[in-house]
């Protein structure tokens, strides 16, 4: 069977595309991804939040930064998006932080665009830091530079289209009984999904959104501190007890933080999370995605290590 999306077409397109052709490719997406909402194929589409049946493969891709290299390694290496063609319950997570850092951010968003127009039910973007709300940008934001020598004169047309993509991404991700996937962490005042869901609705009023992009695990502390980075927060193996309690989920599944090996699990198996980019600044040896079953249970971290793919 054909795949109905040519990854080599899409990786040529990214490089050679318009200005016009990006934002049109962006405009799209925007549009799609603004009307989700309900029972859509195995996506149950809460606000900002999708609720996912737990059928079907995934893949689960951790921050990408640019690094398309690494983006075009991972779809081949995993089968995707052949998988994608032939089976629709198969689905592709990308856990957020498309941009910055890494030379290819515009490539790298027009390929994931063009995956999500694609496939539409079995895509689904992630909202990171580095795609964060006006008022709490991720520092050094190079992506306006990146457009500037891409797009040249017109790249602040296809720079306002991509923020306005920022704004529809997903907060959370939860998959029954199994796992809760968030680019960060876990907003310790999070007591239902709707504060999930409607997370980006309270900010900055309420700081569920600043913990869902910015927070980071620790063995420091059991609850939470400020965090270094001057955004989310720093949290214990108690909170992250509480909160898959509250969701009835067993692990917890993000991004965000640079892996030597390009995962690394926290809280005694109960977070795994995953960096998918290599090269400056970060210099990690590997990165990682993670292969697996929706409707395998897992009851720990350690059961997964067998499915992540280190490249
Ligand atoms: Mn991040």
């Amino acid at each position: 069977m054909q795949p109905k999306a040519d990854l080599s077409k899409i990786v040529k397109e990214a490089f050679e595309v318009s200005c016009e052709g990006f934002c049109q490719v962006a405009g799209e997406a925007v549009r799609l991804i603004e009307g989700e909402r309900g029972k859509i194929g195995n996506f149950h589409v809460l606000g900002r939040l999708i609720k996912l049946e737990p059928v079907g493969e995934a893949l689960i891709v951790g921050d990408l930064h640019g690094d398309l290299e690494s983006l075009i390694d991972i779809l081949k290496s995993s089968g995707f998006p052949q998988k994608l063609s032939q089976d629709e319950n198969a689905v592709a997570i990308f856990l957020g932080d498309y941009g910055d850092r890494g030379y290819y951010s515009a490539e790298v968003y027009y390929t994931l665009l063009k995956l999500k127009l694609n496939f539409p039910r079995q895509i689904i973007l992630m909202r990171g830091n580095h795609e964060g709300p006006e008022d709490l940008m991720a520092s050094p934001h190079d992506l306006p530079w990146q457009f500037q020598s891409r797009f040249d004169t017109e790249w602040m047309k296809a720079y306002t289209q991509i923020r306005e993509l920022f704004n529809c991404l997903y907060n959370a991700v939860l998959v029954e009984d199994r796992y809760l996937m968030v680019h960060g962490g876990p907003p310790p005042k999070a007591k239902s999904l709707e504060d999930l869901a409607y997370a980006h609705v309270r900010h900055p009023k309420e700081s569920l959104l600043e913990d869902l992009l910015w927070s980071d695990p620790t063995d420091a502390i059991s609850e939470t501190c400020a965090s270094p980075r001057g955004a989310g927060k720093l949290f214990g193996e108690k909170v992250t007890n509480e909160v898959l309690q509250r969701f009835c989920v067993k692990v917890l599944i993000r991004g965000h933080e640079p892996c030597q090996e390009g995962y690394k699990i926290d809280h005694n198996g109960k977070i795994l999370t995953l960096f998918s980019r290599k090269g400056p600044p970060y210099f990690n040896e590997n990165g990682a995605y993670l292969l697996v079953q929706l409707s395998q249970k897992t009851q720990n971290t350690t059961e997964l290590i067998k499915h992540i793919h280190k490249f």
